[in-house]
């Protein structure tokens, strides 16, 4: 079985989110998504109008998506990718080249970003209404 892993914080999901897990899963037969904690938010300075528990619920919702796994914070890619026997490391393109280290581990893919959306985006609209 091939093993996929992405990360993200998967915050008010949209589009964009739904056309990375796809292709995600279409690389394997197993989709891991490491969702970032509240806690991992604040260390992004990102601050998710969903908690973390509720992103976890909508994200095992999703046909790609076979497992829900919590990201605590930067260092716990490689663990991880062993832990879980992983085989492809996915992200979108805006992280491009930044975890290169895990080619010692994985293969490393990095997809093109879905223009047009992104949660900010949604949060400014929506704010400005
Ligand atoms: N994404 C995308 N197209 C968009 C928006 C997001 O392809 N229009 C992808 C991102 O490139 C990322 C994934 O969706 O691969 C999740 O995006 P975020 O929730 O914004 O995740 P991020 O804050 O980038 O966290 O350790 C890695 C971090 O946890 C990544």
């Amino acid at each position: 079985m091939k093993k996929v892993i992405t990360y993200g914080t998967f915050d008010l999901l949209h589009w964009g989110h739904i056309n990375i897990l796809r292709r995600a899963k279409e690389m394997g037969d197993y989709l891991i998504v490491a969702i970032s904690t509240d806690e991992f938010n604040r260390l992004k300075h990102k601050q998710a109008y969903h908690n973390y528990e509720n992103r976890k619920l909508i994200l095992e919702a999703i046909r790609y998506v076979d497992e829900v796994i919590p990201e605590n914070n930067w260092e716990q890619k490689v663990e991880d990718v062993q832990k879980h026997n992983v085989d492809v490391f996915v992200m979108g393109d805006d992280w491009k080249g930044e975890f290169d280290f895990l080619k010692d581990h994985c293969e490393v893919v990095y997809l093109e970003r879905t223009e047009g959306i992104s949660t900010s985006q949604i949060k400014n609209e929506l704010g400005s209404n």
